[in-house]
């Protein structure tokens, strides 16, 4: 009898997240809340703590399985936030939010917030960065947080200057991955805090490479030995300009291309998937589901 279950098609291994331990049976939804002012797709809409508040209830609400909390905009081009600034505007929601029993991630890439954000109880770190910058490695590895290792070439402010320069864009993210992985578990952080990101629109050409590390996605993720599980993969591509320069809609449009990004996301082994609009996306990932399971009580009825 083959073996009908290839590296390919393994679960990713259980995240440990904090107070949580995350499987991935289906992907999880990870919902973006933004208290920047200056976020490029809401707006500055949910600036106020209360605002943040009631748009995290409504996600729960929707099924979010991941919350994401960030307090700093990473858009190409935005200007940094202060320090300061930034613990003013995420300690607090993780405080308030922490009852709600969900997992809360917070999106930094600064060594202090992640000390302050795990002191107030996040679960999960998302570092744009992959924890390249002084620090950061020590502020997580004592704690049991899970960590998001993102891949960016260049910096924010200038990522997207010129274009982006890769012969093979998904061997040279998983060697990226490959490295930041070797260096946190060499530090002593467990393989099962780990998740990986090819890091969609950051520092790549919009659609070339883009659409490449899409289709590669599992590919992207860093190596490990024959049969083991792979590690995680978070996709984060809702409302970017990746979907935008096909579809050509702003960004608040771009909702039906977001879910068709999702589904091939999730038809590509992601794990957890970043998005801002959770109640369409969980409905989306519900279709996709039932179509695999489907497929794989033929798969059983084949075999016996
Ligand atoms: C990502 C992120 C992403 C992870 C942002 C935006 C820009 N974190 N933070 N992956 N993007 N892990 O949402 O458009 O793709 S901020």
């Amino acid at each position: 009898m083959p073996n009908l279950i290839s590296q390919g098609n393994l679960l990713p291994e259980p995240l440990q997240c904090g107070r949580f331990t995350l499987t991935f049976e289906r992907p999880l939804v990870m919902g973006i809340l933004n208290i920047t002012p200056d976020s490029f797709s809401d707006g500055g809409r949910y600036a106020e703590f209360g605002d943040a508040l009631r748009r995290a209830e409504q996600m729960l609400l929707d099924g979010a399985d991941i919350l994401d909390i960030g307090g700093e905009s990473t858009r190409p081009g935005a200007p940094p936030v202060p320090v300061d600034e930034e613990l003013a505007r995420v300690i607090p929601l993780i405080e308030q939010l922490r009852e709600a029993n969900v997992p809360l991630s917070v999106d930094t890439y600064k060594p202090e917030v992640m000390r302050q954000a795990i002191a107030a109880g996040a679960d999960m770190v998302n570092d744009i960065w992959g924890f390249r910058m002084p620090g950061a490695i020590d502020a997580v590895r004592s704690s049991n947080c899970g960590l998001c290792v993102m891949h960016m070439h260049g910096e924010p402010q200038t990522m997207q200057v010129g274009t982006p320069d890769y012969t093979d864009v998904v061997g040279e993210v998983r060697a990226f991955l490959d490295a930041r992985v070797a260096e946190l578990e060499a530090a002593g952080v467990a393989r099962a805090r780990i998740s990986v990101d090819p890091g969609f629109g950051f520092g790549k050409a919009v659609i070339e490479h883009n659409y490449a590390l899409l289709a590669h996605l599992a590919e992207t993720a860093p190596h490990v030995p024959q049969g083991a599980a792979p590690y995680p993969v978070l996709a984060g591509m809702s409302r970017k300009s990746m979907l935008g320069a096909l579809v050509n809609r702003p960004a608040p449009e771009r909702v039906a291309a977001s879910l068709a990004a999702a589904v091939c996301a999730a038809e590509r082994g992601a794990a957890i998937i970043r998005v801002h609009d959770v109640a369409q996306t969980v409905d989306a990932l519900k279709i996709w589901a039932a179509v695999r399971d489907a497929g794989r009580g033929e798969a059983a009825s084949a075999q016996n």
